[in-house]
């Protein structure tokens, strides 16, 4: 099982900021900036490339959904944030489990580097 479904299970503890019956949201545990969150559905879609089109539309809008929500009640929503999804390997994706970072609270650098 990988470590964010073991997130999900309870099976490893996290700082959860959000959860439903398909999307839960925590505090990244290597934060990138003053907010960091990391949003991901339940179900284990391992990338971007494998979200099922019809079967998942409405798991990716929750994701979506959850990130404004969250944004705005940390207090990022209007100072601004970036919401980032990794692919695969030249992204650098270190977790296979889809999942968005939510970042915000600082001045944010280049997109890419
Ligand atoms: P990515 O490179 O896009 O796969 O980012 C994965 C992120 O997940 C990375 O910023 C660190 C975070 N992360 C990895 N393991 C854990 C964990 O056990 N708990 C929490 N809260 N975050 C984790």
């Amino acid at each position: 099982m990988c470590i964010f479904c073991k997130i999900v299970q309870g099976e490893v503890p996290s700082r959860k900021v959000y959860e439903s019956e398909q999307v839960v949201a925590f505090h990244d545990i290597t934060p990138q900036a003053p907010v960091h969150i990391i949003i991901i559905p339940k179900k284990h879609i391992v990338t971007m490339n494998e979200v099922e089109t019809g079967t998942d539309d409405a798991v990716i809008a929750e994701l979506f959904a959850a990130a404004r929500k969250i944004a705005q009640e940390l207090g990022i929503a209007e100072s601004g944030y970036r919401l980032v999804n990794n692919c695969n390997e030249d992204s650098g994706m270190e977790v296979s489990h889809l999942h968005f970072h939510l970042l915000g609270g600082r001045k944010l650098g280049s997109i890419v580097s």
